[in-house]
């Protein structure tokens, strides 16, 4: 069996886990929950970045040494993943021995490589992403355009990656690798930026010392990316020698298959600087680096600003880490931009798993009387129950195949697709008449036996995403909590394993419901109120119906300005009259301005547009827009438009559209929705 080995972005101390630092780990812990119950030799890893310039001063602005600042930030993470269930197997820190002498072993590697020189270095530097930035990446006012916080002008002797180098095997290891970088949209994004040429990397700093120190050359402080990069495989005891470090060699090894779990703001450093350094130094490089979307709270941004960095401890006080863990990863397609709603955690909650699932064993368990509360024996099974069977384990084989894909929304719709088939099987079956006569017993024996097996395998499908809810289904079903073992696969993939004779234990409920006045307390104690909000919870909590907008007919784009849109806005806009939506729904819509970099005209075709758009992200997006018999590329190039940043990709023309142009049709013509010039690239429009 394949070693399988996850990692989380290490991240940076200078802040408390918040819920996108728990997305990522819960993501990670989901995926190595489920190789191990597929007995792989699995390990994950997860860590604290603790060098740089931006750790530096967080230490200073607090009066503290720096290492004692980034002493006293490790309990926080490690309680939070503790509060999670997060089950990493090593837990690395940037300030270890052991990683600052893997990263010193790994510079060495790359400079018996020639790879690395000492030149002059004048350029700017953006200290919250800890990277340089060319003019043509600033916004004005020398502003960057992730953090829209001016730049520093760095000018020091600095030494220098040969970066440059690396673009074409890059590019040619991409080809070779088409699932090298997921979700497929952000891969192109990718081998657009090293199509364009790559630059040197400078990857020391001498006028601050918070860092490794370059071998033999302590003045110099490494780059902090080149030092954090490396903790995949400093964990590991890497980079070493065959014999040297047995981790390494198990899970850095050829075979190993090696998932690196990261935000897609940090895409760049994982899929280009970490590559080339893996490259120059000859060691392999990860199987798959999958980006996952950035989350919203209750459709803001995330800021210091808005008071609304949701740190996991009172949600997962509230609700308990598998709801929170079964929210995040449900609720967000993976790979794509999301909102967490406190309200609609709530309705999933009941929904999904209260009157889904909870019910599903709640509405059988109490006929097991009528067989001494044990697992009645049945025979063959036909009819309903054989399509039942059949579905589970299609099912069961699908939520396999997805989460070897790392596919986790997916997975958790074909579970959902189960709980809700066994349900309607209870519906259709009635085992409440049956149980009525003495008759029918033997059919009623059918069906719970049917429905229990239905929960045992829901049992094993949720463990990685819901370990403790899992176990406590699996213990009214009378069976042991989950235990993975090497060599033992534990997917559920024979319907009616589960053995006659069985105790069941009917407990509490496992799924209680929220009430309203529950609810309505949570809301009130949860929802973060935006300052100058005081007391207007309910409106940031998308929870307002009053504020449901109208749409009006035919509304949409209807110029179709923006690929991909021609269809869903007929689809779409076609009704029989005004439809109103919830806000919640609204707040889903990722409306973003945007500043249009490039525009060209798609070979013959004559309505189309290719541009690439600035949304505030590390890499602009390719939008594809119909809107080429209304504007010029020259009319377009510097223009601040609205975008839909989170419709789902499209293919026009044989390229990917990652957005939405937003549009309307006047008399005199196409006009396209703008902004002012002030508006930084990336802003949300509400
Ligand atoms: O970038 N939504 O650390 P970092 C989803 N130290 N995910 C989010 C999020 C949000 N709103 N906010 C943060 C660093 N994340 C570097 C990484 S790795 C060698 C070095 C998650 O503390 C997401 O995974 O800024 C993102 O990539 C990561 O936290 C950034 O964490």
């Amino acid at each position: 069996m394949k070693p399988f080995y996850v990692t989380t972005p290490i991240y940076y101390v200078n802040d408390k886990p918040h819920i996108g630092h728990a997305y990522s780990t819960a993501a990670a812990d989901m995926l190595a929950r489920y190789h191990r119950l597929r007995g792989q030799p699995t390990r994950f890893l997860t860590g604290l970045d603790e060098h740089g310039l931006k750790i530096e001063r967080r230490a200073q602005e607090l009066g503290q040494e720096p290492q004692a600042f980034v002493d006293s930030m490790v309990p926080p993470f490690e309680e939070a993943w503790q509060q999670l269930d997060i089950t990493h197997d090593d837990f690395i820190r940037t300030t270890s021995a052991r990683h600052k002498e893997a990263v010193q072993r790994l510079w060495k590697m790359l400079e018996a490589k020639g790879d690395i020189y000492l030149a002059d270095y004048e350029d700017w530097y953006c200290v919250g992403c800890e990277s340089f930035k060319t003019e043509k990446e600033l916004l004005p006012g020398n502003l960057c355009p992730d953090h829209k916080k001016p730049v520093e002008k760095i000018k020091e002797q600095s030494y220098f990656f040969r970066l440059s180098a690396y673009a074409e095997p890059l590019l040619r290891y991409f080809d070779a690798h088409p699932d090298f970088v997921k979700p497929e949209g952000r891969f192109n994004e990718v081998k657009s930026f090293v199509r364009a040429g790559l630059r040197d990397l400078s990857v020391s700093r001498s006028s601050f010392s918070w860092g490794i120190p370059v071998p033999e050359q302590p003045e110099h402080v490494m780059y902090v990316w080149l030092d954090a990069l490396t903790n995949y495989i400093s964990a590991l005891g890497g980079p070493a020698e065959p014999g040297v470090a047995p981790l390494y060699d198990q899970f850095w090894g050829e075979d190993a298959n090696v998932i690196h779990i990261v935000g897609k703001d940090i895409l760049r450093f994982h899929t280009i600087y970490w590559p080339a350094f893996l490259m120059s130094a000859g060691i392999r490089l990860p199987s798959q680096v999958w980006a996952h979307g950035w989350l919203t709270v209750n459709g803001e941004k995330m800021s210091k600003g808005l008071g609304n960095f949701l740190p996991p401890a009172p949600l997962v006080e509230a609700f308990g880490a598998d709801v929170l863990r079964y929210y995040f990863l449900r609720e967000v397609s993976f790979g794509q931009d999301g909102d967490f709603n406190h309200k609609n955690l709530i309705a999933r909650y009941n929904n999904e798993l209260g009157n889904g699932l909870g019910n599903l064993l709640n509405r059988i368990l109490p006929f097991l009387k009528k067989f001494d509360g044990k697992v009645p024996d049945v025979g063959p099974l036909e009819g309903a129950d054989a399509a039942l069977a059949s579905l589970a384990e299609g099912l069961a084989a699908q939520v396999r195949d997805n989460l070897d894909a790392v596919q986790l929304n997916r997975a958790l719709d074909a579970i959902k697709e189960l709980i809700d088939a066994a349900n309607k099987y209870v519906n259709d079956e009635e085992p409440w008449n049956l149980s009525k006569s003495d008759e029918t017993l033997g059919r009623l024996a059918q069906v719970a036996y049917v429905t229990l097996e239905c929960v045992r395998f829901l049992s094993v499908m949720l463990a990685p995403v819901m370990p403790n809810k899992a176990n406590e289904l699996r213990a009214q079903l009378g069976l042991g909590a989950l235990e993975p073992q090497v060599g033992v696969d534990a997917w559920p993939s024979r319907f009616g394993e589960l053995p006659a004779g069985t105790a069941v234990v009917a407990g509490k409920p496992v799924f209680p419901k929220i009430d309203a006045k529950q609810e309505e307390a949570l809301l009130a104690r949860l929802v973060p109120v935006p300052e100058g909000v005081e007391g207007d919870a309910e409106k940031s909590s998308g929870a307002d119906k009053k504020s449901a907008k109208k749409a009006p007919k035919g509304q949409a784009d209807s110029g179709g300005a923006g690929a991909p849109s021609g269809a869903d806005a007929a689809e779409g806009g076609v009704t029989d009259g005004p439809t109103t939506i919830e806000f919640d729904d609204f707040a889903k819509v990722d409306l973003r301005v945007g500043l249009v970099l490039t525009a060209e005209k798609v070979p013959k075709k004559d309505r189309l547009l290719r541009l690439e758009v600035d949304l505030g992200e590390p890499a602009p997006r390719q939008i594809v827009a119909g809107i080429a018999e209304h504007f010029t590329p020259e009319q377009m190039v510097g223009r601040r438009v609205v975008v839909v940043a989170n419709l789902a990709p499209r293919k026009l023309a044989g390229l990917v559209s990652q957005g939405m142009v937003l549009a309307t049709n006047t008399p005199t013509g196409l006009q396209l929705l703008a902004a002012s010039d002030d508006v930084p690239p990336g802003t949300p429009a509400k």
